[in-house]
């Protein structure tokens, strides 16, 4: 079962999933985001992000914890390393990071997850993972990830990574410019990915405004996922959910 081709078919419309990362607030603060953003519309809470000072699973156990405590939407955790795993999660984004050249994010963490995943009854979605790196400052996870880089008019490399993870079998692709990124993906490489693949396409990093988030799924976008924006300015995450529910399949 394709988790994500089943939620666009039951719902008829374009996803929205909002990004939590544990490490950047407390608990309490992340659930009032977190019921927030479900009361305008989001359909997923993801929870994670690429640095942790110090053992990130109490906190991320402990966020996810209280979110349940106030919405019931589905929980997807997605993963900085195999310590992200959690009993309390209801999926995981089971990725591999396709243009990194670090075994690490290839493969390793995942064969450290994948009996865990198992023992905690996690469902996973295999997804593969793709950072194009579209803007000049580096972001957070561009510098850590040891990437392939694919730069934001390279779309014949874009292609080739993304056709692998569709060849592999993996039920979505998750296009990444990073979090914080100045520019998101481009719409040319949304369009390109869209028109080649046919499973579901995820797309964020850099989206803070309606128009941005709108521009993605008229593009071929089936999922946005915002994060940042919802530390600096909740109504933009309305603005960005009414934008992605407003555009008719
Ligand atoms: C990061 O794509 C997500 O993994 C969200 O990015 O924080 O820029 O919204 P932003």
């Amino acid at each position: 079962m394709n988790v994500i081709r089943g939620w666009l078919k039951e719902k008829k419309e374009k996803l929205h999933f909002t990004l939590i990362d544990p490490d950047k607030q407390k608990p309490e603060k992340a659930a009032k985001i977190a019921s927030i953003c479900s009361s305008y519309g989001t359909d997923a809470i993801m929870i994670g992000g690429s640095t942790y000072k110090g053992d990130a699973t109490p906190a991320i156990q402990q966020t996810i914890g209280l979110i349940k405590g106030v919405i019931d939407l589905p929980i997807i955790t997605f993963p900085h390393s195999h310590t992200s795993l959690t009993e309390n999660t209801d999926y995981v984004f089971f990725m591999s990071l396709l243009n990194s050249r670090n075994r690490r994010f290839l493969i390793e963490e995942q064969v450290l997850g994948s009996s865990v995943v198992r023992d905690f009854g996690i469902h996973p979605i295999a997804m593969g993972y793709i950072i194009v790196s579209t803007s000049k400052k580096k972001t957070a996870v561009e510098k850590l990830a040891d990437l392939d880089v694919i730069k934001d008019d390279d779309i014949d490399k874009l292609l080739s990574y993304a056709l692998t993870a569709q060849y592999y079998g993996m039920h979505c692709i998750y296009l990444e410019a990073g979090s914080g990124a100045e520019k998101p993906i481009p719409n040319e490489m949304v369009m390109a990915v869209h028109e080649n693949l046919s499973i579901p396409l995820i797309i964020g990093g850099g989206i803070r405004d309606g128009k941005t988030a709108r521009d993605k799924v008229e593009h071929g976008a089936d999922v946005i996922v915002t994060g940042t924006i919802a530390e600096e300015k909740l109504d933009k995450v309305k603005e960005i959910i009414e934008a992605v529910k407003g555009y008719k399949l």
